[in-house]
């Protein structure tokens, strides 16, 4: 049907920070620039200026110039800014207006976890609420054929999976996205005592069951994933049969067994894709394991390695667990080097990684803080990931998990290797400040190019630059994470809140079995605080994607539909480095 145009004032719907950076951008053709006022919420003028015109933008296909509102302005409801013949809507300016994302986006996962039930004390309303599911998850391995045709003949044993959280829409439960996501909530408890907020989410923060336990609720949080890391490891003495590989490393037809103890699964998933809706505890699938994997396994060894020392005092008990796992998925991925993720099963996500060097430096560079063992400090100082990092920060590629932890983790390298390290980074942050003046809506990213997931993209970047403003304060890197919050949140050419429950035009159609009120209305709307995965220019091969081929750029290939699985999934990978971002913000506002 017609719509109506869009606002042409683009910016961030949650509003502006009192003292911090205040951008928006008007879509506009206008070759000159435009005189702007900004308006309290009595009327009265607050600052004027003129805007600047940036020109034709290439992530956006569209003209746009941008206003820089004064840095500093009082807190207050309902400012408004006119540029020429426009107007925003009216906007707040608060000291700490990214609290409410920071929050909301941590409850995402207690509603992804699998086998409690979601109780309505816990949840904004109560359709949310749901019965327990997969709650009793004792699984044994997927015998059966793969997309080939060879016959995974699986395991002779069983293992209790219960637990973890959902992957994103659907139920599967993967270790290698589970690892990245684990991680970067576990590196977020680990900054904010730099930041200056360590009892930002002490217990009681989160409305969780595990509120009152004298814990903190993000470390609760993330222990639920921990745990179900853990319980994906093989026992010992298990011999387990994988794909065979051919010399160039892609999987062959045929199978050799190998020696797996200490291995890990590399997911626990339905047999088949179900359909959607289906709430979790309606699913009718038979669940099974799918073969170790070494990128799975060296996930679980660098996040329980990672865990080990956070719970080091909080519980040694779960502390020392995790260590000896962590240091027996390091020895089990070395005797199998070269396992690759058997993506060839329908009816999941594949998670394949055909690069498994950046999860094992992920690993030893865990393991070395954690233990400040000579072994792991041979892999780590001698890696080119440690000498020449590329920044990239994915469920894919995780090098830079290992590089954040070390570049301020006072232990684990020697304060020159520190130093030199950190200037790297902030060297790769002063490229990202760079690339937001690549394109129209000041994003640090200078690419056309916005692949699956790319608003989580852009927040893994927003992790560098906040790393980057930890070791330096300089207040550029913080002024570019603000950039892609309010990206996130307004600031941008569909003058879209990526989050749900944020701002005045947020997401409402996630692809999510159960948050799934738009393909059948006796299903919830989704919560407050969950990110869409966001433009995507480089699948689009679902019904609602393909359509727009050749009809949109980078930053424009976006519709709020509950049947794009490539634009509009959420996913735990996606709201984990959101947290990170918002909670970033939160603590440090100036
Ligand atoms: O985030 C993943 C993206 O990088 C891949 O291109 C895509 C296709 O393999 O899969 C995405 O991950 C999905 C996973 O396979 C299954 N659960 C939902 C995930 C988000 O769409």
């Amino acid at each position: 049907g017609a719509t109506a145009p869009l606002p042409a004032v683009r910016l961030d719907q949650l509003g502006f920070e009192a003292r911090g950076p205040k951008t928006a951008i008007v879509a506009t053709d206008a070759p000159a620039p435009l005189p702007w006022t900004l308006t309290d919420a009595a009327g009265r003028t607050v600052a004027t200026g003129r805007s600047v015109p940036f020109g034709p933008d290439p992530a956006s296909g569209t003209r746009v110039h941008r206003v820089t509102l004064p840095r500093t302005l009082a807190p207050g409801p309902g400012y408004r800014l006119a540029v020429g013949p426009v107007a925003s809507r009216p906007f707040p300016i608060a000291d700490h207006p990214f609290a409410p994302l920071a929050r909301q986006a941590t409850t995402f996962f207690y509603q992804q976890r699998s086998g409690p039930p979601i109780l309505p004390a816990h949840v904004q309303r109560p359709d949310l609420a749901r019965p327990a599911a997969h709650a009793a998850e004792r699984v044994t391995c997927f015998a059966g054929p793969d997309q080939r045709g060879a016959r995974w003949p699986g395991c002779d044993y069983s293992l209790d999976v219960t637990g973890g959280w959902y992957d994103a829409g659907d139920h599967g439960k993967y270790v290698v996205n589970g690892g990245i996501s684990t991680w970067t909530l576990l590196d977020l408890h680990e900054r904010l005592a730099a930041w200056g907020r360590p009892a930002l989410f002490a217990d009681g923060a989160l409305p969780i069951p595990e509120a009152g336990n004298g814990i903190d609720d993000l470390l609760d949080e993330a222990r639920v994933e921990v745990e179900f890391l853990l319980a994906m490891q093989i026992p010992g003495g298990k011999r387990v049969t994988v794909a065979t590989v051919t010399d160039t490393g892609a999987p062959a037809s045929g199978f050799r067994t190998i020696d797996a103890g200490g291995m890990a699964h590399t997911k626990v998933a339905d047999i088949a894709w179900t359909g959607l809706p289906l709430a979790p505890h309606e699913d009718r699938q038979p669940r099974r394991l799918y073969p170790p994997s070494t990128a799975a396994t060296l996930n679980l060894a660098a996040v329980a390695a990672q865990a080990a020392r956070i719970w080091r005092d909080i519980d040694p008990a779960f502390a020392a667990r995790a260590q000896a796992a962590a240091i027996r998925a390091w020895d089990a991925a070395a005797r199998n080097p070269a396992i690759p993720a058997s993506s060839d099963f329908a009816g999941s996500g594949g998670y394949g990684d055909k690069d498994w060097s950046d999860e094992r430096f992920w690993a030893a560079a865990q393991l070395l803080a954690t233990t400040g063992e000579a072994r792991f400090r041979e892999v780590v100082e001698g890696s080119p990931y440690l000498a020449a990092p590329a920044f990239a920060l994915s469920w894919g590629k995780t090098d830079f998990a290992g590089l954040l932890t070390l570049a301020t983790d006072p232990g684990a390298l020697s304060p020159d290797r520190r130093r030199a390290l950190q200037s790297r980074i902030t060297a790769l942050a002063d490229g990202l400040v760079k690339e937001q003046d690549s394109n129209g809506y000041g994003v640090p990213f200078a690419g056309t190019a916005y692949g699956w997931g790319s608003n989580s993209d852009l927040l893994n970047r927003a992790m560098l630059l906040g790393t980057a403003w930890q070791i330096t304060r300089d207040p550029r890197y913080r002024d570019a994470v603000v950039g892609v919050i309010d990206y996130l949140l307004g600031r941008n050419p569909l003058d879209q809140s990526y989050v749900t429950g944020m701002g005045a035009r947020p997401m409402m159609q996630p692809h999510h079995r159960f948050w799934a009120k738009a393909a059948d209305p006796r299903y919830p709307l989704p919560p407050p605080g969950v990110v869409s995965g966001g433009p995507n220019s480089t699948a689009m091969n679902d019904e609602v994607a393909a359509p727009l081929k050749g009809r949109c750029t980078g930053q424009t290939c976006w519709v709020d539909d509950w049947r794009s699985y490539t634009m509009n999934e959420v996913a735990i990978n996606w709201n984990a480095p959101l947290v990170w971002a918002a909670a970033f913000l939160d603590a440090t506002a100036p």
